[in-house]
């Protein structure tokens, strides 16, 4: 059973609650439990996690490298700024789905140039939450690490 990784960064704990003229009005909980199902009826094994600080999910990326054959990653703020997760992402060998809610090419220019991008196989973004079905979609039918 292909293993899947889904991170989300700082803030989206708040998706639903506040700003939803721009991330929309489904809480992450809504996302985890369709991302869930959508695991079941592809047959993948789903790890979804959320966390606001940068070392903890440099920890989740790193341990990715034994727990993961494929990541799902909405840095969110991080995209922005994480070095350290650039070199995490890099040393994963898997495929990674770097994805954004919100269509961050159409935003103000601190939001429109994600450094994480480079480490990415794929980038999917501005499709809201329904970008991370479709990120599950397209990892499934991804090679494996093994089979490359
Ligand atoms: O569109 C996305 O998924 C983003 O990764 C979300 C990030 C933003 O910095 C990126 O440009 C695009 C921000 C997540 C913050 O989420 C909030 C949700 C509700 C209220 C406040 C923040």
């Amino acid at each position: 059973m292909k293993r899947v990784m889904i991170l989300n960064g700082p803030n989206l704990n708040l998706l639903g609650v506040r700003e939803p003229h721009i991330y929309g009005t489904t809480t992450l909980d809504q996302i985890k439990a369709s991302c869930e199902a959508q695991a079941k009826a592809l047959g993948l094994a789903l790890s979804f996690h959320q966390s606001n600080h940068e070392g903890v999910l440099v920890d989740l990326i790193q341990s990715a490298r034994q727990d993961a054959d494929a990541i799902i990653i909405n840095p969110a703020g991080y995209s922005f700024t994480s070095i350290a997760m650039l070199d995490a992402m890099k040393a994963f060998e898997g495929p990674i789905v770097e994805l954004h809610i919100s269509n961050i090419h159409a935003r103000d220019k601190y939001h429109r140039h994600s450094v994480l991008s480079q480490a990415a196989t794929a980038v999917i973004c501005g499709l809201g939450p329904y970008g991370y079905i479709a990120a599950m979609l397209a990892v499934a039918q991804m090679p494996d690490k093994t089979s490359a």
